[in-house]
């Protein structure tokens, strides 16, 4: 029987402000995702842009005194600085992507109210923030940030299609279809199945749902995929059966985003990493303890690393993960060698 655990819209609460109405929800339920316009404070993203300057500035200073790079370019501003240190040295994208640092203009947005009272509509009173969140600064013409069809269930344990997760895509810049934006496949979650995925798509450290497989197991297609260009203070929400990718980035400037992901508190994870209690029903009142992430020993990527028995110092940008064991790898890159010469490569609860 088809779950309806990806379709099925749960009994709503109080109404709270910024909510959906219950044609947006509808819409949610049935195409597995939905475009919110003008939905965050624009001052919010701005201190989310200072705050990843800040985090840039200090990755080339630690890489200038390692003696990595030669040139700082400090006089850059946020939305080019990183494609020059990118050519002084290859990789700094993917060291940023994998840092595990929550900065605290990201805590304000991953617990802005708005944004809880849609959470609280889609998965219910009782949320957690799920521990796979990410900044993502795609540098234009960079394979290895540019993301091909999947669920993001193939990253997962493969319960987690059991559990419902809710997501938040942001750009932190306006996304266009000229600097990669992201684009979704309606409908593809309705069967609440992962469909076959392989490993790795060309130099990265993706997992790859190819088109013939995706209309074979999920019954749509990659060609009625809708594009999704968000202006700055839009959302992209997404569940984590719904196939999508994004396109690559052909502009000049980086298309700097976040994803943030919502669980109910009671399921589990099926990943690496911490979650973090930010609603309760029992307590309204519930102030938020950031300490799971920010005090944490190993941030999610490094307990990865970690379990994987992966031991490089932080400056190699290399990415390998537990969904390499589980899907067929047909490209090797250094991604996939790296885990292949790991210890243990299973998942941990
Ligand atoms: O931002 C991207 O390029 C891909 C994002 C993605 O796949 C996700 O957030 O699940
Ligand atoms: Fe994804």
């Amino acid at each position: 029987m088809k779950s309806k655990l990806y379709t099925e819209i749960p009994k709503q609460g109080k109404p709270k402000p910024g909510q959906l109405s219950e044609k947006e929800l509808q819409e949610y339920f049935d195409k597995g995702f939905i475009v919110l316009y003008d939905f965050v404070d624009h001052e919010l993203l701005d201190d989310i842009r200072a705050d990843i300057c800040n985090q840039v500035d200090g990755l080339a200073e630690k890489l200038y005194n390692a003696g990595k790079i030669s040139n700082k370019y400090g006089e850059k501003g946020l939305d080019e600085r990183l494609i020059f240190l990118e050519k002084e040295y290859p990789g700094i994208a993917v060291l940023l992507h994998k840092s595990d640092y929550l900065s605290p203009a990201f805590q304000r947005l991953w617990s802005y109210e708005k944004l809880l009272n849609v959470i609280e509509q889609i998965i219910g009173p009782d949320i957690s923030g799920h521990p796979v969140w990410n900044l993502r600064p795609k540098v234009p013409r960079n394979d290895e940030l540019t993301v091909p069809w999947h669920q993001d269930n193939a990253y997962f344990e493969p319960s987690a299609v059991d559990t419902f997760l809710a997501t938040a895509w942001i750009p932190f810049v306006n996304a266009t279809k000229r600097n990669g934006c992201m684009q979704m496949v309606p409908k593809g979650h309705q069967r609440g199945i992962t469909a076959t995925h392989t490993c790795c798509a060309g130099p990265t450290w993706y997992v790859d749902l190819a088109g013939d497989v995706m209309k074979e197991e999920l019954g749509v297609e990659a060609g009625s995929a809708v594009t999704c260009e968000i202006p700055y203070g839009g959302v992209l929400l997404f569940n984590n059966c719904i196939p999508h990718r994004s396109l690559e980035n052909f502009t000049d400037a980086i298309r700097w985003s976040a994803d943030l992901r919502w669980q109910r508190t009671s399921d589990p994870t099926s990943s690496f990493g911490n979650k973090v209690i930010m609603r309760s029903k029992n307590n309204p009142n519930l102030d938020i303890d950031w300490s799971p992430i920010t005090n944490a020993k190993e941030g999610r990527n490094k307990q990865q690393d970690g379990a994987l028995g992966n031991d490089y110092d932080e400056f190699v940008p290399v990415i390998s993960g537990p969904w390499m064991k589980r899907w067929e790898i047909v490209k090797h890159n250094r991604h996939t060698a790296q885990h292949q010469s790991s210890a243990d490569q299973s998942f941990k609860p």
